[in-house]
């Protein structure tokens, strides 16, 4: 007997809505719900995979535990035991920034990655906190907090309505999205198209996106900074600066003209590999447009200058008017978002409130570059205590953070580690505990981070599709208990954490003039909350006090999580619509265009207009049937041209003597690998490139398929000290490297 069982996808950004299949307690099938109110029924190869991604049978179904050097099987009970013994002598004995945090990327596909994670970084109190942040979209949220004054105040660009779209160092074709969750993202461009609109794409290599593009600039990597920086000097030239409704929220512009006046098209030409008359014609299609949208994502970001590049983007909306209006780049806001405050000035952002221990790097948001996680453990020499204990959460950075070899030895050196992650691999297989989540059917969702980045206001929350496996523990509950058990409260019910949290979000609440609850008894408003558990009383309690909430009873149609159930396929928001000056939090009230950081670091992007280093760079690339280090091992989603090549062009691989399919030695500053070649007009001349996640050929691990064809890890060619030193976002793209033809 099957039923379908509703489940929002959680492999992408993308977010889409899927209708299980189930057999028993086994998911057999997956297709897209054509009632989900965002997605519409689109679905894509991974999460037609769903299934075998839930069901893979090298999942670890019980917790490990560390006994006379092997891991081995053994109760929840002995887990947290060892958890918490393990871990409070280290932190009483030396101090909470002992303990680092690592937190991965699939916390933010889970609820339980949303909700717990500050809790247990709060209940520690620790400053060594890594995430993979910084080697992905730190410098967007830095140049947000500084433009906007709130880090996570990020712009999406509105695709269903804008009539022109820049894209740069984005491959939507493959990677479904990001920093702009958009079902569908492909269908989202052949309408933009459809409707008349163009599409221009900047990127090193001719990829499935670029293929559809009106335009497609093959810029030499790193360069984008220097490119859009004379984009905006264009903008002032041809005095094509509009700000429209914007001019009464900005302040700065007068400033900004003087600080891009060295970055002329012809300036930029030589570095960037992109003629004059083409970034002019970019500038100007650009203000031509009715509406129009600049948006970056990973090649923008990972490179030398990400944090100025991700300023760019936004100063380019602003300069032609398109910030915050339909149909250019907008502030979602979403349904589990904190009650609006009146407009006014705020707090501002900082930066470097604190630095890292050895290398002296400034915190941003709170955290530490993970490029430096191995030398805050291996390196006794600095201020302060090393990090002797970690917690790994949904994180794999012996793949996903540069130099893994070294972290790899940093890791063994360690007092106690504990992962929290389903499989034993590459990271894991080094803790001391490991504690498997159970897989996605059998977890609820909703999307907390990605809604605040939708291209539609929209709330959606799904149960799990199947019930907990006996033996199984909610990934929510191991995050309560591990939390408990490092804070010194090992033992305690978890209902303690949630209702600690409730308990101090109703406290501040109240207190709070623009709350509908203000004045009202926290007490009292406990006692409304329904759900039957934790994070869904957690997730009512944000849904209530949340910008289209019911007050608790203020607004009675408002959301609530009993209004969500009854809605199975989602609530739809509406489109986008301008905000400002709503979100802004800067020290003026206004969005403040050339903050002195950036214009502190603006002689860095200057000297770049000279230096053009000789010889091949590196950069990555996604493949639509992957997700970072973890889904090589899925029989299904492995194969064909899902593979760990290094794609290089016909020129340089004639130069070198490279053939098609033969293995080639490539040399970074960090090390050294071994892959096939793949010679393809697919990357420009000049330019290497090969995916990340990959290099599972070490011992101890068990991801029996991904075991057959390991590739090779990218960033063992890395040393880790390459960073954008704004936001302590590593540099992954645009890297020397040498390419030898071997044997
Ligand atoms: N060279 C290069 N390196 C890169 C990138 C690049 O473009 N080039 N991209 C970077 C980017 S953008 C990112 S985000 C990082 C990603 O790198 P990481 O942050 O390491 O994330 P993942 O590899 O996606 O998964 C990390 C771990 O989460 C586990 N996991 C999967 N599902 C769950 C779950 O439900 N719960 C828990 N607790 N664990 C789970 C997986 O088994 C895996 O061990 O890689 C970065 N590294
Ligand atoms: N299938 C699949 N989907 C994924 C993931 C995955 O691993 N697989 N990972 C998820 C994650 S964690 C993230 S963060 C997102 C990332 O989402 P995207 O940013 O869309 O991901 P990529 O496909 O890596 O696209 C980055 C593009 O930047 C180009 N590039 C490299 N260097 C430069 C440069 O200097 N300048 C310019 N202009 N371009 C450059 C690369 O050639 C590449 O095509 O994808 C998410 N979705
Ligand atoms: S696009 Fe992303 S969210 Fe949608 S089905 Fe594919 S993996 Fe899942
Ligand atoms: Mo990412």
């Amino acid at each position: 007997m099957s039923r379908t069982a509703l489940r929002i996808c959680p492999l992408c950004e993308a977010t889409c809505g899927l209708t299980l299949t189930v057999e028993g307690t086994r998911v057999t099938g997956a297709r897209g719900d054509r009632d989900d109110v965002f997605s519409r029924g689109f679905i894509c190869p991974k999460g037609a995979a769903f299934g075998a991604v839930d069901g893979d049978p090298d999942r670890l179904r019980a917790p490990l535990v560390r006994k006379d050097g092997e891991l081995r099987e053994a109760t929840w009970e002995e887990a947290f035991d060892a958890v918490a013994t393990g871990m409070r002598p280290v932190i009483e004995r030396y101090g909470p920034n002992s303990v680092g945090v690592v937190l991965g990327n699939p916390n933010v596909h889970t609820m339980a990655g949303a909700l717990y994670p500050p809790v247990l970084i709060a209940g520690l109190g620790t400053r060594s906190l890594f995430t993979a942040s910084t080697v992905d979209q730190m410098p967007k949220h830095v140049s947000s907090g500084l433009l906007y004054g709130d880090a996570n105040a990020i712009p999406v660009p509105d695709l269903d309505h804008t009539d022109h779209l820049l894209l740069i160092g984005a491959n939507p074709l493959e990677s479904n999205g990001s920093l702009c969750t958009a079902p569908d993202f492909p269908g989202k461009l052949k309408a933009l198209k459809a409707r008349g609109g163009t599409l221009s794409v900047i990127d090193p290599r001719h990829t499935r996106t670029a293929r559809l593009a009106d335009r497609h600039i093959a810029i030499r990597p790193g360069t984008d900074a220097l490119l859009l920086a004379a984009m905006a000097y264009v903008l002032f030239e041809e005095e094509l600066v509009e700000l429209g409704a914007l001019t009464p929220h900005v302040q700065g512009t007068e400033e900004l003209r003087d600080a891009v006046r060295d970055f002329t098209p012809e300036a930029v030409t030589g570095a960037c590999d992109v003629d004059a008359a083409t970034i002019r014609a970019l500038a100007r299609e650009l203000a031509a447009a009715p509406t129009a949208a600049v948006y970056g994502r990973i090649g923008s970001c990972t490179v030398q200058h990400g944090t100025l590049a991700s300023w760019l983007v936004d100063v380019l909306n602003i300069l032609t008017g398109n910030l915050d209006r339909p149909g250019g780049a907008l502030f979602p806001q979403a349904a589990t978002d904190r009650t609006p405050r009146p407009a006014g000035p705020g707090r501002g952002f900082a930066l470097g409130r604190w630095r890292s221990r050895v290398g002296q790097h400034p915190e941003a948001k709170g955290e530490l570059p993970l490029s430096v996680l191995a030398e805050e453990i291996d390196t006794a020499t600095g201020a302060g205590e090393p990090v002797r204990a970690l917690i790994a959460v949904a994180a794999n950075p012996v793949l996903s953070a540069p130099d893994g070899d070294r972290l790899d030895k940093a890791l063994d050196s360690l007092d106690f580690m504990v992962s929290v992650d389903p499989y034993l691999n590459e990271t894991s297989r080094h803790a001391h505990v490991v504690l498997p989540p159970p897989p996605p059917s059998q977890s609820p969702h909703h999307d907390f981070a990605f809604n605040t980045l939708a291209v539609r206001n929209q709330v959606r929350y799904t149960r799990p599709a199947v019930p907990l496996e006996p033996g199984r523990m909610a990934e929510t509950e191991i995050l309560a208990r591990l939390t408990l058990a490092v804070t010194g409260m090992h033992g305690a019910e978890t209902a303690a954490v949630d209702d600690l949290v409730i308990g101090q979000t109703l406290g501040k609440a109240v207190k709070e003039p623009h709350t509908p609850v203000h004045g009202r008894d926290p007490k009292e408003l406990t006692a409304q909350l329904t759900g039957e558990s934790g994070p869904e009383r957690w997730l009512d309690l944000m849904l209530r006090l949340g910008p289209y909430g019911d007050g608790f009873g203020v607004r009675p149609d408002g959301l609530s999580l009993a209004k969500l159930l009854e809605h199975p396929h989602g609530i739809d928001l509406g489109p986008l619509r301008p905000r400002l000056p709503q979100p802004l939090k800067t020290r003026s009230g206004t969005v403040e265009l050339l903050p002195q950081p950036i214009a502190d670091d603006l002689p860095r992007l200057r000297r770049a207009l000279t230096e053009r280093p000789d010889g091949l760079v590196l950069v990555g690339r996604r493949h639509l049937r992957s997700n970072n280090s973890w889904m090589h091992n899925i029989p299904v989603l492995t194969g064909g041209s899902n593979r760990c090549t290094l794609q290089i062009h016909p020129e340089d691989a004639e130069r070198l003597g490279v053939r098609d399919g033969a293995a080639v030695r490539v040399k970074g500053a960090g090390g050294e690998v071994t892959a096939a070649a793949e010679v393809t007009d697919g990357v420009r001349p000049g330019v290497v490139s090969l995916p990340h996640g990959w290099g599972h050929d070490r011992p101890g691990t068990r991801l029996s398929h991904a075991a057959t064809d390991p590739g090779v890890n990218v960033n063992q060619l890395l040393d880790g000290s390459l960073l954008d030193p704004l936001s302590g976002n590593a540099v992954l793209n645009g890297i020397p490297v040498e390419v030898t033809a071997t044997g």
